[in-house]
């Protein structure tokens, strides 16, 4: 299937006449350009967040099981289209179309979460000291929601905060990253035509920037935006964060993440092995939770070191687009030179490299394809306390299982974590308080691919934020302490008496 014929298929024809300051798609398959995209000068963003802020007006009293509706339509018709945006996905971002479809189903679970969330957006009630009174708390709509998106999953974490958000009763605006507009036009478009034909939406409750980082700017600078969404690199966070929080904005960070396993002797080598490619060679190393360090026992450093260089030998690496490609190419050279520069790194620490090496499928001269790369390492190295995003397995042997635990949280980040070990003890330490200190911690798989079923997010400077399952809505709502005296008396709380005629 042609690129053109992927881009009409999901209804983004390439428009290939030049347009002044416009962005330009590229595919990572082979380098080429797919399509302009207009870029939204700060007086249309302006006006695309009065209209979201307008729009929330409207819709913060629509009730919350209708706004529901509108997202169950949603997932309707992305479900309906999911093959042609899975290969959007992998023309786009260059991952595998099996991660693309993945994705896609990824948008559609978390739209189906947020329906049935829509019927149950819960407060408290509190037991009051005061006779008469009850307490309770509620959970009311909180605004348009600025939601920034990184290229790596150029669609689910717009879902996962805008499906949410939408159900509270906030409007959306969506900048996401210039290296993947039309992924965002494609299921904006979706979602646009879908509020069109559902009369309790007001027009204007989900809007699309394109822009560059300005615009994003412009989205964290906003005082009608009370919370900002954010997924990108810690840089972007530490930049972002402080713009928000000067004007008392709410700010809701993914970032970086360094995320480790362990491999402790009890462990089933063989279900370890096919969790640990996965997580460290797909998507060809470019999900934040990628899995980075291999903290390896040493009495199987060896054995385990062994069935990794051969498992990675034989992964395929090629176009994401044919059946059998394991490992795609990375977003562009960029993502190549810091990839290289962080093994140069790892050899200059005396570390053994193995892999890491460009590959070139016949045809795809322009896009960078690595052969995923093993380090061997006897320390942890300054470099590998970096999040380098690409395929770059660190493999470093432990002697005990606290010195593995210091490891492990010897890192800035604290996004995902896992441990493979049949030992009970083993693996309830590592899910203690005294265990991994990261936002996810798995036993025997691996730290990436988490289900939109749980909250999904990291510590330290992962950034903080939750977004997906469990109670995650709650960021993007604002909680209302209530207060009710339903007696003839006027009592004080803390027995305070203030008489008065
Ligand atoms: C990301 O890389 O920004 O857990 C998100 C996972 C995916 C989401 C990753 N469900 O790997």
């Amino acid at each position: 299937m042609s690129f053109r014929a992927i881009m009409q298929e999901a209804g983004v024809p390439p428009a290939t006449a030049p347009i002044a300051g416009a962005l330009q798609a590229h595919t990572p398959i082979d380098g080429s350009a797919l399509s302009y995209v207009p870029v939204d000068n700060a007086e249309v963003i302006g006006a695309r967040i009065a209209a979201a802020q307008e729009a929330f007006l409207v819709w913060r009293a629509v009730p919350a099981p209708v706004r529901g509706e509108l997202i169950r339509r949603f997932a309707r018709r992305v479900r309906r289209d999911k093959q042609a945006l899975g290969k959007l996905i992998s023309l786009e971002s260059g991952k595998i179309l099996s991660e693309g479809l993945g994705e896609v189903q990824e948008v559609i679970d978390i739209c189906d979460f947020a329906v049935g969330l829509s019927r149950q957006l819960y407060g408290l009630t509190i037991a009051s000291e005061r006779p008469g009174h009850h307490l309770l708390e509620r959970w009311h709509p909180l605004g348009p929601v600025g939601v920034i998106t990184a290229f790596n999953f150029p669609m689910a974490v717009w879902a996962w905060n805008a499906a949410l958000a939408l159900v509270c009763g906030n409007t959306v605006i969506w900048k996401p990253s210039e290296k993947t507009p039309l992924c965002a036009l494609a299921l904006h478009r979706i979602l646009s035509e879908v509020i069109g034909d559902f009369a309790p939406a007001h027009p204007a409750i989900s809007q699309l920037v394109i822009g560059r980082r300005e615009a994003g700017e412009q989205i964290a600078d906003s005082a009608t935006i009370p919370l900002v969404s954010a997924t990108g690199s810690t840089a972007m966070g530490r930049a972002l964060g402080p713009r928000v929080a000067a004007r008392f904005g709410r700010s809701l960070l993914e970032l970086g993440g360094n995320n480790a396993a362990i491999v402790t002797p009890s462990a089933d080598l063989a279900l370890s092995l096919r969790a640990i490619v996965f997580a460290a060679a797909g998507t060809a190393g470019q999900r934040c939770t990628t899995l980075r360090r291999l903290i390896v026992h040493r009495s199987l450093a060896t054995q385990l070191k062994g069935m990794l260089r051969k498992s990675y030998a034989s992964l395929a690496v090629g176009s994401p687009l044919e059946r059998d490609t394991l490992v795609g190419p990375l977003i562009d050279a960029g993502a190549f030179v810091r990839m290289q520069s962080a093994l140069a790194a790892a050899r200059q620490a005396g570390a053994t490299v193995i892999g890491g090496d460009r590959v070139l499928p016949p045809g795809l001269d322009g896009g960078y394809y690595v052969r995923p790369a093993l380090v061997e390492t006897d320390t942890q190295f300054e470099a590998m306390k970096e999040e380098t995003f690409a395929p770059i397995l660190y493999v470093i042997p432990y002697d005990s299982f606290e010195q593995a635990l210091a490891l492990q949280n010897e890192v800035r980040q604290g996004l995902s974590s896992a441990i493979f070990t049949t030992d009970m003890r083993e693996a309830e330490t590592f899910l203690s308080a005294t265990g991994s200190d990261c936002g996810i911690a798995n036993v025997n798989t691996g730290p990436s691919g988490a289900e939109i079923g749980g909250a999904f997010g990291g510590e330290k400077e992962t950034g903080g934020g939750r977004e997906s399952g469990s109670d995650a809505w709650k960021t993007y709502m604002r909680r209302q302490t209530q207060t009710v005296n339903y007696s003839s008396a006027m009592p004080l709380a803390q027995g305070v008496q203030f008489p008065v005629e």
